[in-house]
């Protein structure tokens, strides 16, 4: 079937006001937050309801015509991007928040669910939905669940993983699934949900997640440390660990925090530059929690790993301190970045952190390159930022080439060569790096059960 009439169909199946395909929506819907790749789909399709979902299912297999879901459109690894005539399956009307059960404290989102409306339909109810990131703003919580969203608090709250508590799927046969009911024991087998959560929506199509809640954290207070080296940043870690309820332990270079200082709306937290800040967070749930956040900073000052500290004194102050991290990408964004988002177990974050940094000295000579990330996670965001002089073309192929001898550090620690922000088509072609020959066999035999015909979302992960 030609390209009109497929476009014709899709609208006698769903209504012409579900169907776009003017040039606008094509290159609005077409991509995600990579940039390296050019949108070419076919159209752009608005289901409403689950049965709208199994109808294209059904239809895209008779059609043999792929299908790629798209949220929010926040993703890193081109895992939403239409470059090859597919369908974008967009679930911007269906973001309805279909209910709240305090008993089991979990709430059933369709999949268009924006993060942050979660995160404050949970806070309007007295409970927390605690994963979180620079781009809860814009994602869809079906797209969270898709890449098993990270983020800034992982470290006492886990990944979007850990939240699911149940999922209603559409296969890429067209079967409606519902997944493991919102129960919290359930040993009847292998648990669906799982394969669903990170698979970057090539199985399916997530059309409603019940998430699970819990209890507000108690006064959250903020602290940034200057470090003069990132040798003894888990000496840090391990101090303060020990002492306070961390709830966050972020890290970023000099060069980020001058980009977002920049920007002129936040107020500077030391008067002069240093080589490395943490940004750490806790719970103040005594009355002495400031002074044990004061007595480590002064044993990790008096170890010499620290020299200097500000602690959050306000509401205010708090936000300020965080704009310092989540502002990082947003503001490196216009210099196209290549990003690498790695992880290695935390006790191998020393060597591998020295590992890394040779092979960035030796074959980024003269480039800015930007360090930060989730370090209490054993996750790093190296970002390469485009010399202004080089040409696009010439800087992608750079960074493609060092990649390999990256990625086999990455290897040699056994971590990962995505830590969250999913393989897509930009780390397809290195998936081999962080999972065997084994185990991407059968993630495509797996991959091959749930979509026979290779129409959900062909071409990514694996
Ligand atoms: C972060 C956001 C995406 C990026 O800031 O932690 O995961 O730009 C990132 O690296
Ligand atoms: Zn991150």
């Amino acid at each position: 079937m030609h390209k009109q009439a497929l476009i014709d169909a899709l609208k006698q199946l769903l209504g012409e006001n579900l169907v776009a395909c003017d040039s606008d929506a094509l290159n609005h819907y077409g991509c995600d937050r990579t940039t390296h790749y050019t949108p070419k789909p076919l159209a752009i399709v608005f289901p409403s309801c689950i049965e709208h979902v199994q109808a294209l299912v059904v239809w895209a297999n008779k059609h043999r015509c792929p299908l790629v879901p798209s949220g929010g459109r926040t993703g890193l690894s081109g895992a939403a991007v239409a470059a090859n005539s597919e369908v974008v399956v967009s679930f911007q009307k269906m973001q309805r928040i279909l209910s709240l059960n305090t008993i089991d404290r979990t709430v059933t989102c369709e999949p268009g669910v924006i993060t942050a409306q979660l995160q404050a339909f949970a806070d309007d109810n007295d409970l927390y939905y605690p994963v979180d990131f620079a781009s809860a703003g814009s994602s869809h919580i079906a797209g969270n669940i898709s890449t098993n969203a990270g983020g800034i608090k992982v470290i006492r709250y886990g990944m979007t993983r850990d939240w699911v508590a149940g999922l209603k799927v559409v296969t890429g046969k067209g079967e409606l699934l519902t997944l493991n009911n919102d129960l919290i024991k359930n040993a009847t087998g292998y648990d669906l949900r799982h394969l669903f959560i990170g698979a970057e929506g090539t199985l399916g199509f997530i059309v409603e997640a019940t998430m699970r809640l819990t209890k507000k954290p108690y006064q959250l207070t903020a602290m940034v440390l200057a470090l003069h080296s990132i040798t003894d940043i888990m000496s840090v870690l391990q101090h303060f660990q020990a002492t306070l309820p961390l709830t966050a332990f972020e890290f970023f270079s000099d060069k980020a925090m001058s980009a977002v200082l920049q920007r002129a709306d936040i107020p500077a937290p030391f008067t002069v530059n240093h080589p490395f800040y943490v940004l750490l967070e806790f719970e103040a749930l005594q009355q002495d929690s400031i002074d044990q956040a004061l007595s480590c900073f002064e044993h990790c000052t008096n170890q010499g790993w620290v020299e200097d500290a500000v602690i959050s004194q306000s509401q205010r102050q708090y936000a300020d301190l965080w704009k310092l991290r989540e502002f990082i990408s947003e503001t490196l964004a216009p210099r196209k970045p290549y990003k690498n988002d790695i992880s290695v177990k935390i006790s191998d974050i020393p060597d591998f952190l020295a590992a890394v940094n040779t092979l960035v000295e030796k074959n980024y000579p003269g480039f800015e390159v930007v360090w930060y990330g989730h370090i209490g996670d054993g996750n790093l965001h190296l970002n390469i930022l485009k010399p202004e002089a080089m040409d696009q073309t010439e800087f992608l192929q750079h960074c493609e080439r060092v990649n390999p001898q990256l990625f086999a550090i990455v290897q040699h620690y056994q971590g990962s060569i995505s830590a969250e922000h999913g393989v897509g088509l930009l780390k397809r072609n290195y998936l081999h790096y962080s999972r065997s020959a084994e185990e991407i066999a059968l993630m495509q035999a797996i991959k091959s059960l749930f979509d026979p015909n290779n129409i959900i979302n062909p071409g990514k992960l694996i």
